[in-house]
């Protein structure tokens, strides 16, 4: 019997965690934890404070406090923040803890004995004035691969070089703002180098079912060859490195923090009373083990935690089955940026929206914009779109509904009705939906296509409220009461099944659903003592006996107003500039006599065909109703030729005509396009208008 370990990056306790952490791994490895509960698998949960590391150091002294203190403060306020998110695990544990110390030095102390480990001199950078050696992220310099001016000491945020700091130009400590001196230290290297064909060949063994970019990410790591790598800091706040000569060296984070995963799940086994059991999670080759993180810990959980790990083989630790990593997400077009105030926190989420409704909207809205295989992007606009016109529109308004009908006309009692009389073909055509849903949603969760299986759930309340229209109970009830009692009956059955589809995505609404049809309660939470039944599986039947007494009915979504976009806006700050960008001057809006020289038409593409030697272009004959154009579009990475025939477009029709590998192009077709890189052409909402209609 296989059984499901499942983590989530551990986000630094140095500030609160934000959507982009959130929507990276914690949130699709809460989804992924609670779909697997409610499949009756045995899964475990684990997650925690990353809470060493530069991140918290130079936290610490932003704040003028202690590390401890900016860890103590942070863990406790994340765990908070994800906890009301519905975002539960096992145990949401910490790398402070002494189980963590011991578990990171006995790895560290076997790697000595194996010879995994040199201990060498090196130069470093030392500020004079702090009188410490310069850990990489306390340098900063220009980049020697790209010329970045604002590189840092191992790694260049422009260009994603790795280099030794002492290659950095410029250098300048971030503590004195002084240039630094070089000075010897001894620092004890890993030799990942001798991981390089066994690497290969663990991740060349996934590359079927990894995600693309985990794979080609990796893959480019293991071209430039796996070199040694110091895996200890000179530095006060960090773990000990257990060797002789060590004072004043701590273990560098990354190859202490991925151990944290296994220190919290020892933890969890204390907390719990099975100090032994998390053996069975990490030592037992029945258990399947999903690591969900963001693209910018690829390396670390695809390369440096599996080698890691193989370094106990003699202890039989299990290595990921998989590493589901999610690409980033951007805020209104714009790259998240903490310096510049644009970025929204979690803390700051609940503290501006603590409705309740608001934590299954972001949830949604987060899932509905998870950046899975691309980049991806979250707008206010989208958040306002998807709540009204999904959440509250067809799934709370279905259930909403049937609650009231059931109320007015079967004094709130799940009705009864003769069940020898034969289905329609509205419940048959229902249960089908419910029968697709209940197996496309599972077998989407287990590739982590959260969105699609998110979409898919909506499309089972979208079949519901199709058969709650088709049926017509409001006329029924006049003339057929044992069919309007069999219809309200099966909508209240699909307002369950509803519950069990949405638990992992919207755990909250799952359980005021089942509250309300007099379901047991059952929304995927972390349990460590009962395995659940299967009610995925048994998620389409008819469990709810008549005569139920309903509960109250509750509204589950109210409409979001213009005046909460104006609130979530309020919470950034300036957007990032992309490069070279400047601030429009507001003198950049332009007239209604300035607009009304540019000439829209519609028009329907009657002829496309790509241009050779183009990977942008094709080549499309537009009928603008009394003539017909030439136009070259740069679309071809979007659509094909054949998609475009028949379909309506606005044409630019006064624009001068121009020359485009050697044809000319008579006007331009307006396309709409996003920082996620998605294009989509601008039509006419509707199928009869034709060419030439003037567009104003
Ligand atoms: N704390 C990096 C981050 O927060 C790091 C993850 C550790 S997972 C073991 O993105
Ligand atoms: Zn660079």
């Amino acid at each position: 019997m296989k059984r499901y370990l499942i983590t989530s990056a551990l986000p630094y306790a140095s500030g609160i965690t934000h959507l982009g952490n959130v929507v990276g791994s914690t949130l699709p490895a809460d989804i992924y934890a609670r779909f697997c509960r409610l499949h009756g698998r045995e899964t475990l949960s684990i997650s925690g404070s990353d809470e060493h590391g530069v991140a918290i150091t130079i936290a610490a002294e932003k704040a003028g406090v202690t590390p401890q203190e900016i860890i103590d403060k942070y863990h406790t306020a994340n765990k908070l923040a994800l906890e009301k998110l519905g975002i539960h695990f096992d145990l949401y544990g910490r790398t402070s803890s002494p189980l963590h110390y011991s578990t990171a030095q006995e790895f560290f102390t076997v790697w000595l004995e194996k010879g995994l480990l040199t201990k060498r001199e090196d130069d470093q950078f030392y500020d004079s004035d702090a009188e410490m050696f310069l850990p990489d992220r306390y340098v900063e310099g220009t980049c020697p691969n790209c010329g970045y001016d604002k590189a840092r000491g191992d790694q260049c945020d422009n260009c994603g070089a790795y280099y030794n700091q002492l290659d950095l130009k410029n250098p300048k400590s971030l503590i004195s703002g002084k240039m630094p001196v070089v000075r010897k230290t001894q620092h004890w290297y890993f030799h990942l180098e001798k991981f390089q064909e066994w690497t290969e060949a663990y991740i060349e063994g996934h590359a079927a079912e990894w995600k693309d970019n985990v794979i080609q990410q990796s893959r480019s790591w293991l071209k430039q060859g796996l070199a040694e790598r110091a895996a200890t800091r000179d530095m006060k706040w960090g773990i000990p490195v257990p060797a002789e000569g060590a004072e004043g060296k701590v273990l560098y984070v990354w190859f202490e923090a991925v151990l944290g995963y296994i220190s919290i799940t020892k933890q969890w086994s204390l907390d719990v009373g099975r100090e032994e059991d998390w053996k069975k999670w990490w030592r037992d080759a029945d258990t399947n083990y999903t690591a969900f993180l963001g693209k910018d810990n690829i390396v670390f959980h695809a390369i440096i935690f599996p080698i890691l790990l193989r370094t106990m083989e003699q202890d039989g630790y299990i290595l990921p089955t998989n590493v589901p990593a999610n690409e980033f997400l951007n805020l209104e077009g714009q790259k998240f940026s903490k310096s510049r105030g644009w970025a929204i926190d979690l803390l700051q989420y609940q503290e501006m929206f603590p409705e309740e409704q608001h934590v299954d909207i972001l949830r949604y809205v987060l899932t509905m914009n998870m950046p899975e295989t691309k980049d991806s992007d979250f707008t206010w606009r989208d958040y306002q779109a998807r709540t009204n016109n999904e959440l509250a529109a067809i799934l709370g308004n279905y259930v909403n509904r049937v609650m009231q009908f059931a109320y007015k006309n079967f004094d709130g009692k799940v009705p009864a009705y003769d069940n020898a009389k034969p289905v329609t073909e509205h419940e048959e055509a229902l249960q089908a939906a419910v029968a697709n849903g209940v197996k496309l949603i599972a077998e989407q969760m287990d590739v982590f296509r959260f969105r699609d299986a998110a979409t898919e759930a909506m499309n089972v309340a979208r079949a519901a409220n199709k058969y709650f229209n088709d049926k017509a109970p409001w006329k029924s009830i006049k003339d057929n009461v044992d069919d309007c009692a069999r219809t309200i009956n099966v909508c209240i059955q699909t307002a369950n099944t509803l519950a069990t589809l949405f638990a992992p995505l919207l755990p909250h609404t799952a359980q005021k659903i089942q509250s309300m049809v007099g379901s047991a309660v059952n929304v995927g939470e972390p349990n460590t003592t009962c395995l659940y039944d299967d009610a995925w599986t048994a998620a389409g039947n008819h469990t709810i006996a008549a005569g139920t007494q309903l509960g109250e009915s509750v509204i589950l979504f109210t409409k979001i107003e213009d005046d909460t976009l104006a609130k979530g806006m309020s919470m950034l700050g300036s957007p990032e500039k992309t490069e070279g960008e400047v601030e429009k001057p507001a003198e950049d809006l332009i007239d209604i006599g300035e607009f009304a020289k540019v000439k829209l038409r519609t028009g329907i593409v009657i002829a496309a065909e790509a241009v050779p030697k183009s990977e942008k272009l094709l080549k499309l004959q537009v009928d603008l109703g009394t003539e017909q154009r030439q136009v070259l579009a740069g679309i071809a990475k979007h659509y094909s030729p054949e998609d475009l025939i028949g379909k309506t477009v606005v044409v630019v029709a006064n624009l001068k005509p121009a020359k485009l590998m050697g044809m000319e192009s008579q006007g331009m077709i307006l396309a709409a396009s996003n920082a996620a890189g998605e294009l989509a052409l601008v039509s006419p909402l509707s199928t009869t208008i034709g060419g030439g209609a003037e567009v104003r």
